[in-house]
């Protein structure tokens, strides 16, 4: 029987062969910030549409030094890591694949010693997120760390990281050989900081109401689809999310505004992590209506590819598609320890589990080792 979920759809300019998205991962592979071979291996194993992933999406990259997080991150700042990333599309694109890169700005969930000068993280407001963050010691022993303290971005400071998105997208496509760019709105990071009341406590024009809070995310989705157009621009959202202590106390009227000012923008995709990201798909006293913020995106005439993640298995990705509830799904874990998800899922076989203790940091092993069902 052939199903929808392995039909082709267009996303942008690109045609998918089939709806297996790869979600963003963060690997923490990339020492000094630069993506390498090890990692160009990884994301080829994942990238023939027929057995992995018909659009692989980048783990988090960080778009400049301050937005920078979690040791061993990627990033595509500067020329080498250009280079670095260079390799790993290439590797993509001769496996038959195809890739957006993930642009990432941490914002408060980071510390002071992966900042540049050691400086304090820049936030909407001084608000601390309870949460964590990976650093590296000086025996290169890796583990997770709270975060530091963060300081309120002066006005006159944001656009100047708008400009670092669209500088990174262009980059991204034009230096490095991405297929597109995907920012990084969800999860509790900058953008995602501004848009909900949790961590946004401004008394500016980017505080306050829906159209304040959403001003941010807005203006650098904006600023990257004037540096890459639309068709090359994706958006990642998590609408209910606890991810790094973050919350809204009222998330419905506010994503169904976001999705009123994107829908003119012409965007390849709306990324969706449903529920509490890696975790539970309902977030206990955080209801939300999914189809009702899909609905206010097309009613605005939105166009772009409606993608689902989270906790998905392959009879929940069938009932996605074909009820017509999404147009791709997107798999995060399930990518770690199986290349060949798409071929597995095609067959009704068995998932193998990925390795916690390989999921951030390491070397090859949990990364490159986990074999397809063929090998
Ligand atoms: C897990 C560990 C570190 C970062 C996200 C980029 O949640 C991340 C991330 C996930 O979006």
């Amino acid at each position: 029987m052939s199903r929808l979920l392995f039909s082709p759809i267009r996303v942008g300019t690109l045609t998918l062969p089939s709806r297996i998205a790869m979600a963003p991962l963060t690997r923490n592979r990339a020492p000094g910030a630069v993506p390498n071979a090890l990692m160009a291996e990884y994301y080829a194993q994942r990238a023939d549409p027929a057995r992995g992933a018909a659009l692989i999406i980048s783990e988090g990259t960080a778009i400049s030094p301050q937005g920078q997080g979690y040791a061993d991150v990627p990033g595509l700042y500067d020329s080498t890591q250009l280079d670095g990333w260079k390799q790993v599309t290439r590797a993509v694109h001769a496996a038959g694949g195809r890739m957006f890169c993930q642009l990432w700005h941490v914002g408060r969930v980071s510390h002071h010693l992966l900042q540049p000068g050691n400086a304090d993280p820049v936030a909407p407001s001084a608000i601390r997120a309870n949460t964590r963050t990976y650093l590296v010691d000086g025996e290169g022993q890796g583990g997770f760390t709270p975060t530091s303290e963060p300081r309120a971005l002066q006005r006159d400071e944001i656009p100047a990281i708008v400009h670092d998105f669209a500088v990174a997208a262009r980059s991204a496509v034009e230096s490095a050989g991405f297929d597109g760019v995907e920012v990084h709105g969800a999860n509790g990071y900058l953008p995602d900081q501004f848009l909900k009341s949790g961590a946004n406590q401004r008394s500016d024009d980017y505080g306050g109401s829906i159209a304040n809070r959403a001003r941010f995310m807005l203006e650098v989705v904006r600023a990257v689809v004037d540096a890459v157009g639309g068709a090359r621009t994706g958006l990642r959202i998590s609408p209910v999310t606890p991810a790094n202590d973050i919350h809204d106390a009222d998330p419905q009227p506010l994503f169904e505004y976001l999705m009123r000012e994107l829908a003119p923008l012409g965007l390849a995709y709306i990324h969706v992590i449903e529920g509490a990201t890696g975790g539970p798909r309902e977030v206990e006293g955080r209801p939300f209506d999914y189809a009702a913020m899909k609905t206010a995106y097309r009613e605005a005439g939105g166009q772009g590819a409606w993608i689902v993640n989270n906790g998905y298995d392959g009879a929940l990705a069938h009932e996605a598609v074909e009820s017509g509830r999404a147009d791709l799904v997107a798999f995060g874990k399930p990518f770690i320890a199986n290349p060949d998800l798409a071929a597995r899922l095609r067959r009704g076989a068995a998932l193998a589990v990925p390795e916690r203790a390989t999921m951030y940091g390491g070397g090859a092993h949990g990364y490159i080792d986990y074999p397809a069902l063929d090998d």
